[in-house]
């Protein structure tokens, strides 16, 4: 019988609790097409139709370092790379299948390189798996309304056996967790419909996944698809429960506790633009400065946030997230203190900005300019030890003029040092 381990469950977190920021990597054969990741099922594209792009296969600009680079500069501590995503498609050099990176002109297993060269770096690695296989015969097609082939006849009366599929799936997972050395992460996604939890065979799936890799880290989709919250944010988490709630393009209004009033934790998946893999056409990318803000509003209700890059057919990760990711980390350089090690606190969001805490250190994140004294809301004047700007770590004084004394409650500090000098896309003053 499965128990719940919470002191095992604390443990394991604790990286996960420090780190707060990471990188998603969707990539794969769809990245030829560049419609998106999705591309075989909304065009309802035949397998035939899709080998085209297995053939010629060959990102020559490839460079897992380069990447690593990259993640490293924006300040992601922690990585996540599709090893095999709805196509089926398998970046690793997996002995159960040939539908794999190392049979294109390729031949290259790119999760390891990713891995080797992501470690390399100091950044934490983790690997997505889709539990959806639109290549596999064994995996139900006509009629399953996210397959390519839900419509197609041929396939109307096509018999097949999940069973197999299941041994398929489990035993590439088991690859996984078997050739790659230590990860640190697994992404399964995502349960729908009839297919969830023990329909994957999930309490088996987790317990071999941590016999081999007992610290590993797994999101909730064994459980539930990209909206659900599942039963690790109740009191009593099923086996493949995973460990953590995963909101897909959302930020949760506030974050979740559970009964006993604990901090569950969570980890919002987000796009750069409006695509997970390279979409050439999509070029509504959000700036820089709101995913900063964005990844402090994570951080102050306590989750964390798993930023995406879809390379393109090359092996580039595009020109804009480059620039997003190069903007993040100059902001990361200086004020990343913020977020390693923080969560939230219980004070109410100031209207100015959002406040995470690292034990007795509040870090006011100040997103909009002030006239006059800057208001650092819920706190007193005697509660403040130092008051620090952590761009440069500047002495910030509280004001003590005609004005403050009329506001008994809260410690202003002077504006001219701080907003509109710096930094004015967050400027975090550290109490
Ligand atoms: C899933 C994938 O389908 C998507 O391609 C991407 O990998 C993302 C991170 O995860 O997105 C989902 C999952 C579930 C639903 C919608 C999108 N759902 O249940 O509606």
């Amino acid at each position: 019988m499965y128990k719940f381990d919470r002191a095992k469950y604390d443990e394991r977190m604790k990286w996960f609790r420090h780190d707060r920021f990471g990188m998603f990597i969707h990539w794969g054969l769809y990245a030829i097409p560049a419609r998106g990741e999705w591309v075989r099922s909304t065009e309802e594209i035949p397998e035939e139709e899709y080998i085209p792009f297995f053939n010629e296969f060959n990102p020559v600009d490839f460079d897992a370092k380069e990447w690593a680079r990259l993640a490293k500069k924006a300040g992601m501590k922690y990585a996540v790379l599709t090893a095999k995503h709805h196509d089926g498609f398998c970046l690793f050099d997996s002995k159960l299948t040939d539908w794999k990176s190392t049979n294109t002109p390729f031949g290259r297993d790119i999760v390891r390189e990713f891995l080797d060269a992501f470690r390399a770096e100091g950044i934490r690695v983790g690997l997505y798996y889709s539990l959806l296989d639109w290549h596999h015969p064994d995996y139900p097609a006509y009629g399953d309304r996210q397959h390519p082939m839900r419509n197609n006849p041929a396939y109307k009366d096509k018999p097949y056996n999940f069973d197999n599929y299941l041994d398929y799936m489990h035993g590439q997972i088991r690859e996984l967790c078997t050739n790659y050395g230590k990860l640190d992460m697994m992404w399964f996604d995502f349960s729908y419909d009839n297919l969830t939890g023990e329909a994957w065979r999930g309490s088996e799936l987790v317990r071999m996944v941590r016999s081999l890799q007992p610290d590993i880290i797994l999101d909730n989709r064994l459980e539930v698809s990209g909206s659900g919250f599942g039963s690790i944010a109740t009191d009593e988490p099923l086996e493949y429960s995973g460990d953590y709630v995963s909101p897909e393009q959302i930020i949760p209004q506030t974050g979740f506790k559970d009964s006993q009033g604990r901090d569950i934790c969570w980890e919002a998946c987000i796009t750069m633009n409006d695509n997970w893999g390279y979409c050439a056409k999509d070029k509504n990318f959000k700036p820089a400065e709101m995913i900063i803000k964005k990844l402090v509003e994570c951080v102050s209700k306590n989750g964390n946030m798993l930023l995406n890059v879809g390379p393109d057919a090359k092996g580039n990760i595009p020109d804009e997230s480059v620039e997003i990711l190069e903007k993040i980390g100059a902001w990361m350089k200086k004020n990343s203190e913020s977020i390693y090690g923080c969560g939230g606190c219980d004070l109410p969001k100031p209207e100015n900005g959002r406040i995470t805490r690292n034990g007795k250190t509040l870090y006011y994140h100040i997103m909009e300019n002030s006239i006059g004294g800057i208001p650092l809301q819920g706190i007193s004047r005697d509660q403040v030890e130092s008051i620090r700007l952590v761009c440069d770590g500047t002495e910030i004084k509280p004001l003590e003029n005609w004005i403050v004394e009329n506001y008994p409650d809260v410690v202003f500090v002077e504006a001219s040092k701080t907003v509109h000098l710096p930094d004015s896309i967050d400027t975090v003053i550290a109490v």
